[in-house]
């Protein structure tokens, strides 16, 4: 432990494990947001992101300091800016709650303070964007303070990885700098730390890997659709390639891609490399395919309804599911309300049931969600995978759209309901 006094800056999903994390390594650590209610719940052991783990952690710990006042960066020697990197309605990045963050350091910033990024940002964004900031402050950065990047790789619900046992990558723009945060973090992670050439290497870093999964997602959507007009379930032929022990790796075809990294990432990439004179055609055509994605959904429940002489106008559908992925209460880009809006659109008597979300559900439990024509699988929350076909059976389903190809079709199909998967 460096005898160092930390401050996390922004305490969502990022930078509240990171600062359990300080607290529990011994750092006299401070939280610092803008959400006074944000503060408040945390400062009381309550955590406002729903995460088992987290909760527990946070219950644990003693004397958390969490504050909106940022005079608590003059109290701190590492400075770590965790706040959110979204995109607009147009897909561009949207850096105002990072710029914002850095103002808010460089008007305390002081000499010897290391300054770490975490947020997600495309190639030259610490060098260009936050270092000009922070050095209104009249102070030079690798001189009087230091700044460093280090891409958050927090995956919500992931029982196994996590902020603790996290490999971790960074850059800075000095080697002083580099060695400073390369110590912080090999203080606080069981796992290595590797020190990168350069801040945007480390930036690059994190872009990439969100990027690498986006267009695997596309590629098993394309495929499924593909699959689909050929009769083929794609799902059979994901489990037969996944036996080839190297060279391939399983993603899994879906209603859409959504969430605050892998559909956001892409998009700080393409507009980066735009400037610079470069287009991402497959980075973009992967985008647009996964954006697809929810309007083939509809589709299918449009096949669905067809199968039984029915229309989406005035039919009971109910979409269960409006996380981004199963088991989180995240609803950020989800796909679910794509597919929610365009079925209201087509004039559906719809119900909307997501048991991490109950405050934006429309029924209160699973027995009163099947009570419809035609349900669509939208997550794939734990509670969804488990519904058996005979439950289906019994409420009278008689069209199944599974958004996340989670249920049992045969046992469904053997009950005379219609079936429609992703690519099965
Ligand atoms: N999805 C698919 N098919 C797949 C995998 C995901 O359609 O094969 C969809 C999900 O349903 C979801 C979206 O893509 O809508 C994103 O899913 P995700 O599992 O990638 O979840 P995220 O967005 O929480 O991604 C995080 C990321 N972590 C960080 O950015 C630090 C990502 O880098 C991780 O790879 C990912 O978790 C993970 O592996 O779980």
């Amino acid at each position: 432990m460096l005898n160092k006094r930390v401050c996390i800056v922004g305490l969502g999903y990022v930078g509240l494990p990171l600062l359990c994390l300080s607290m529990e390594k011994g750092y006299e650590t401070y939280g610092l947001d803008i959400s006074n209610e944000r503060v408040e719940l945390i400062n009381n052991g309550i955590s406002p992101i729903k995460d088992k783990f987290l909760e527990e952690r946070l219950k644990k710990l003693k004397d958390v300091e969490a504050t909106t006042d940022s005079s608590v960066l003059k109290k701190s020697d590492i400075i770590i800016i965790c706040v959110p990197t979204p995109i607009d309605a147009q897909y561009n990045p949207n850096l105002k709650p990072l710029q914002s963050a850095a103002k808010t350091v460089s008007k305390e910033l002081k000499k010897g303070d290391l300054i770490v990024v975490e947020s997600t940002v495309f190639p030259g964004t610490t060098e260009e964007i936050i270092k000009p900031i922070l050095e209104e402050s009249g102070l030079k950065a690798g001189k009087d303070f230091y700044l460093a990047y280090c891409p958050e790789r927090v995956d919500p619900g992931n029982k196994k990885w996590n902020v603790n046992n996290l490999p971790r990558v960074v850059g800075a723009l000095s080697s002083e700098g580099l060695k400073q945060a390369a110590d912080f973090y090999g203080s606080i992670t069981s796992s290595d730390v590797l020190e990168l050439n350069s801040v945007k290497a480390a930036e690059a870093t994190k872009i990439m890997e969100n990027t690498f999964r986006d267009i695997n997602i596309a590629f098993v959507n394309e495929m499924a659709k593909s699959f689909d007009m050929m009769g083929i379930d794609i799902t059979e032929v994901i489990k037969g390639a996944s036996t080839k022990p190297f060279a391939f790796m399983p993603h899994w075809p879906g209603c859409g891609v959504g969430g605050h990294c892998i559909k956001v990432d892409p998009y700080y990439l393409i507009s980066k490399a735009k400037e610079n004179g470069f287009t991402h055609r497959f980075l973009n055509l992967a985008r647009e395919i996964n954006n697809s994605m929810p309007h083939y959904t509809v589709n299918k429940v449009i096949e669905g309804l067809n199968e039984i002489d029915k229309s989406v106008k005035d039919t009971k559908i109910t979409v269960l599911g409006l996380a981004y992925k199963g088991g989180v209460d995240d609803i950020r880009e989800s796909p679910a309300l794509e597919i929610i809006d365009e079925l209201k659109k087509l004039g559906a008597d719809l119900n909307i049931f997501d048991p991490y979300i109950p405050e934006k559900s429309t029924v209160k439990d699973l027995n009163e969600a099947l009570n419809a024509d035609c349900i669509v699988i939208a997550t794939d929350h734990p509670e969804f995978k488990s519904i058996k076909p005979v439950e289906l059976k019994e409420k009278g389903i008689k069209v199944v759209i599974d958004g996340k190809n989670c249920l049992d079709k045969k046992g469904i199909v053997s009950f005379g309901i219609v079936y429609k998967g992703i690519g099965r």
